[in-house]
């Protein structure tokens, strides 16, 4: 089902057009009501009137976490706090949060960006939506759930942890779609194997997973022993939260809800936009929002784009897997490595579990890489000369795909942290070296 084919399915060329009616207003309103940005713009010498076609969205600056901050906690609202009806915030790894906020209409437009992701998922009115994203400050809890209860289904709002619970929970309520972070569907899976739970006696039929990166081989494995189709949702805080992409039954990349929230692909280091299909920093210009439009947010994700219509029938241009952040990228010994190549080749194994650490270290001016990855159950009561065979298979694919030499552990079965959120896979020891 397509939840709304007026605007997903529209004609490209209309949706431009109506693209651009919304950035124009947007802009016009931010000029009026928004200081930080009046001054922005004046900067470029740009007025309202000057967004004349799509195209001219380059002219406009970017927004910046960095900006974000600086404006902490409502200096880039373009309404009076009073005019929101409920705020969100993204934790940062240091100091202040960002915060955003969202008018009844802000929340009218993400209950449906929400309700057409559920129906990308092949959700309808009849499913049982078990939202297992945490409830709070995160958007990922609300987030789902305004949209759930807009398509009509019933809503568990369980958040995160007590898997115990959340497996009685889904069983008893014959749950129909699982919506939680890739690593906690991973974690719920090992639980019930822990307590001798047969995932049998749950009933999902499709999972929405998201808030971090995730692999095919995640994909696989979380498919197989749910017994679901795992669906990629992508979001963040400061667009609107989950509800800006998501996959549909072709699984051929994200869909993006572009008549809200649209997307362009920059270079990192230069700022210029970049043509379709080429791999670049991700975008995003809000141009319904009400209470937080944002112009051209830098989100540093890192992705491709595709404007080729897709089989599902919807027009709006899908977004490849997010495969790393600018940020999250680790330089070592020189070359660029990204958490996700790993997990890609890890997760490709049947030797090793799909929970893993990355474990940086420095010796003198040398960076140290240690993959630490659970062996199978199966393998560890094996002797030690297979268990070193198997480190030495990871170690050669991995040094093949990276072109360096990384450090593997297999470290015992349930010895890595799991988790509900979103999963922390880096442990940097570097600056105590
Ligand atoms: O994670 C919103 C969300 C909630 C999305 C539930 C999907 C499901 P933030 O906490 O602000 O918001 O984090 C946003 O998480 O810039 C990406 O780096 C990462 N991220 C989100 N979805 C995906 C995804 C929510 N599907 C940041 N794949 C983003 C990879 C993702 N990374």
């Amino acid at each position: 089902m397509i939840w709304d084919p007026f605007y997903e399915c529209m004609d490209p060329e209309e949706r431009r057009e109506l693209q651009l009616r919304r950035l124009r207003e947007t802009v016009a309103r931010l000029n009026v009501n928004v200081p930080w940005y009046r001054d922005r713009f004046a900067e470029r010498g740009i007025e309202p009137g000057d967004i004349k076609s799509m195209d001219d969205l380059a002219k406009l600056p970017f927004t910046t976490k960095e900006d974000l901050r600086d404006t902490y906690p409502f200096g880039l609202f373009a309404v009076p706090p009073e005019e929101c009806v409920r705020i969100h915030a993204s934790s940062g790894t240091t100091g202040k949060p960002v915060i955003v906020g969202y008018t009844p209409e802000d929340i009218g437009i993400w209950a449906e960006t929400i309700a057409r992701t559920i129906a990308c998922g092949g959700g309808t009115s009849h499913d049982v939506l078990h939202n297992a994203y945490g409830y709070g400050l995160f958007t990922g809890g609300l987030g789902l759930h305004y949209g759930g209860e807009l398509m009509g289904c019933l809503v568990v709002p369980a958040s995160g942890g007590n898997t115990e619970r959340q497996l009685m929970l889904m069983e008893d309520l014959g749950s129909s779609i699982l919506c939680c972070t890739p690593s906690y569907a991973l974690t719920i899976v090992d639980q019930a194997e822990e307590l001798g739970f047969d995932l049998s006696r749950i009933n999902l039929k499709s999972g929405l997973f998201g808030a971090e990166p995730w692999s095919e081989g995640a994909r696989e494995s979380i498919e197989e022993r749910l017994g679901l189709s795992a669906h990629d949702i992508y979001g963040l805080t400061e667009i609107i939260g989950p509800g800006v992409a998501a996959e549909c039954e072709a699984k051929a990349g994200l869909h993006i809800f572009d008549d809200h929230f649209v997307p362009e692909i920059i270079d990192p280091d230069t700022g210029e936009q970049l043509p379709p299909g080429e791999q670049g920093e991700l975008v995003f210009t809000c141009i319904t929002k009400r209470a937080f439009p944002i112009i051209r947010f830098r989100t540093r994700d890192i992705t491709r784009l595709h404007y080729e219509p897709c089989e599902c029938g919807r027009t709006q241009p899908r977004m490849e897997r997010i495969t790393g952040r600018t940020d999250d990228m680790l330089i070592i010994r020189g070359v660029n490595v990204f958490p996700s190549q790993i997990e890609e080749i890890l997760l490709k194994m049947d030797e090793v579990e799909p929970h893993y650490q990355l474990v940086l270290t420095r010796e003198g001016r040398l960076d140290n890489l240690e993959v630490q990855v659970e062996v199978s159950p199966g393998m560890f009561s094996d002797e030690v000369r297979k268990l070193e065979a198997i480190e030495e298979k990871i170690r050669e694919r991995l040094v093949s795909t990276l072109g360096i030499r990384v450090d593997v552990k297999l470290v015992e079965p349930k010895t890595i942290e799991r988790f509900a959120g979103k999963a922390k896979r880096v442990i940097d020891n570097r600056e105590e070296a």
